[in-house]
């Protein structure tokens, strides 16, 4: 049988600078939800990449004295190698500087063309270059960008026009129609407002410099940054290319989540819609836009500087450790502080006391008193009560909804309550006792048993928040990887850990860290 597909996407990045705690955040988030849709039975295409043109990046060249082109073709690899520390599955990287996407994004704007949803006018009104933006007087706060409080720059020029003016009733029916469109609530609330107000028809073209993909039937005239970069998301899937690679894009087009920040909201749940209406393309069926990370109250950005780099943090904590931080103590979807304090608290916490203490613990006991092997669950024992078994059969199911609410927080406590039980079992249970007397072996066998298959279905739930971490304790249990599982529903089954694998205790999972002096504001 085929499998469901699911596309998911994150944005595509500016190549203005190099990736920080910001862009990365939206990163692991997608990736987490990459591994989970994957394990959980689907046909998963998990696009990231780059947001080449534009005059901030053309400005960033000019000042590093090198072409655009060679500026990002310097950039590009410091995102790649990133993302591949960060440990993220993207099952493909898109440049807007790729030919296939300039064909593309030449293709759809033939298409709008031919639709009449084009025209060109005179564009008098103010441009944020930071933020890609076009204002009117109005808009302005102070005279400066109403978004990130920048100047602004005049702009008069003749633009090619997008109608988006005439498809405001239509967004209108589609999010009441797709109550689940634009997340969280708030995000939908604030968007439907904006539409109410009315749309202006939008300026998609610029002529006053060239680092854009020049529009086909108007030489002179380059595709606005944003209408270039929110194709992305159709171009690498294969749309305006060969019939082999159109096939691509029937089978996994619309996405299923865009994942983005708040900040470009507009662009995903307003724009981007009303560009896919107009060429008769399905809509994406979910828009989710997180919160900021914020040190000390102030969102973390690379212009304001306070970006820190996820290797420095990754250096201390370690890959896994760090994605756990973000996608559990940050709820997705709100804003959220970040201190290193915290960090180490939670890591201290959930990581060494809890999760690898446990593995050290159960692995260790069973190299002592079962000499490395897992026993077999005893007859004895079969009707006894089993509080993890309880806890690990419910799992997949809370699980399961945490994951479809985009709820990472929630997903994380699912398993997090499994291993503080079993950590209290571990201590009720006194295995240390129960070795004492040939009277209780069959007891002792139970309890090793349990708790090793309770850490072999955690490994499995975490895997999606802490890859390497996972594999890892599969290993130690002599059990194949989280990437040869096709359906976790299956593989969570109890009793599936198999008597006589070979248990090796290894090295702490998380060492305990003490770490008191360092903040991220220093770094
Ligand atoms: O906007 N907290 O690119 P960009 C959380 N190229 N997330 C943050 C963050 C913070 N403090 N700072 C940045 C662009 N982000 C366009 C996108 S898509 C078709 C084009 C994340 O490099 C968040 O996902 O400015 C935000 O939306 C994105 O980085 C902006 O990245």
């Amino acid at each position: 049988m085929e499998k469901p597909t699911y596309y998911l996407t994150t944005p595509i990045y500016y190549v203005n600078a190099i990736p920080h705690l910001g862009t990365a955040y939206t990163t692991i988030a997608s990736d987490a939800m990459a591994r989970w849709q994957r394990m959980d039975g689907r046909d998963v295409f998990f696009l990231t990449g780059l947001d080449e043109h534009g005059q901030k990046v053309a400005q960033s060249a000019e000042r590093a004295g090198i072409s655009p082109q060679q500026w990002c073709d310097e950039i590009a690899p410091k995102f790649q190698d990133t993302w591949k520390a960060l440990g993220i599955t993207n099952d493909d990287f898109i440049r807007t500087t790729d030919e296939r996407h300039m064909r593309g994004v030449q293709a759809f704007w033939t298409e709008l063309f031919e639709k009449g949803y084009l025209y060109k006018d005179t564009y008098d009104g103010w441009y944020c270059v930071p933020d890609e933006t076009f204002f009117t007087q109005d808009q302005l706060v102070d005279g400066k960008c109403p978004d990130c409080g920048r100047s602004v720059e005049f702009v008069h020029e003749e633009n090619w026009f997008f109608k988006l003016s005439e498809f405001a009733d239509k967004l209108l029916d589609y999010y009441e129609e797709k109550p689940d469109f634009i997340c969280p609530e708030t995000r939908r609330n604030e968007v439907v407002s904006f539409v109410k107000g009315g749309l202006k028809d939008l300026s998609i073209s610029r002529t006053t410099f060239d680092w854009g993909v020049p529009i086909p039937f108007d030489e002179g005239h380059v595709t606005y940054v944003w209408i270039d970069a929110l194709l992305n998301y159709i171009t690498a899937i294969g749309y305006g290319g060969t019939e082999e690679e159109q096939a691509k894009f029937d089978h996994y087009w619309p996405a299923d989540v865009h994942f983005v920040g708040k900040d470009i909201i507009r662009f995903h749940c307003v724009i981007w819609p009303a560009m896919l209406m107009a060429a008769g393309l399905p809509i994406p069926k979910k828009v989710f836009a997180h919160g900021f990370l914020l040190t000390k109250g102030e969102k973390m950005s690379k212009s304001r500087g306070n970006a820190v780099s996820p290797r420095d943090l990754t250096e201390i904590f370690g890959v896994d450790a760090y994605r756990y931080y973000f996608l559990s103590d940050v709820q997705f979807g709100a804003d959220g502080s970040i201190s290193m304090e915290r960090m180490v608290q939670v890591y201290n916490a959930d990581l060494a006391n809890s999760w690898g203490n446990l593995c050290s613990r159960v692995l260790n006991m069973c190299g002592k008193y079962f000499d490395g092997k897992v026993p077999a669950f005893p007859e004895s024992q079969v009707g006894a009560p089993n509080p993890l078994r309880d806890i690990a059969e419910g799992i997949y199911g809370s699980y399961h909804a945490a994951m479809d609410a985009i709820d990472y927080s929630s997903a994380v406590q699912a398993v997090g309550e499994l291993c503080a039980r079993a950590n209290l079992y571990v201590e009720e249970s006194a295995p240390w006792n129960l070795a004492k007397s040939d009277e209780t072996a069959d007891e002792l066998a139970a309890v090793i048993y349990s708790a090793l298959e309770a850490i072999r279905i955690m490994a499995l739930f975490y895997a999606p928040f802490m890859p390497e971490t996972s594999d890892e304790v599969l290993a130690r249990l002599s059990l194949d990887g989280v990437a040869t599982i096709e359906s976790v529903k299956e593989a969570c089954t109890w009793g599936g850990l198999p008597a006589g694998n070979t248990v090796t205790k290894g090295d702490a999972l998380f060492p305990r860290l003490d770490i008191s002096d360092i903040t991220l504001e220093e770094m």
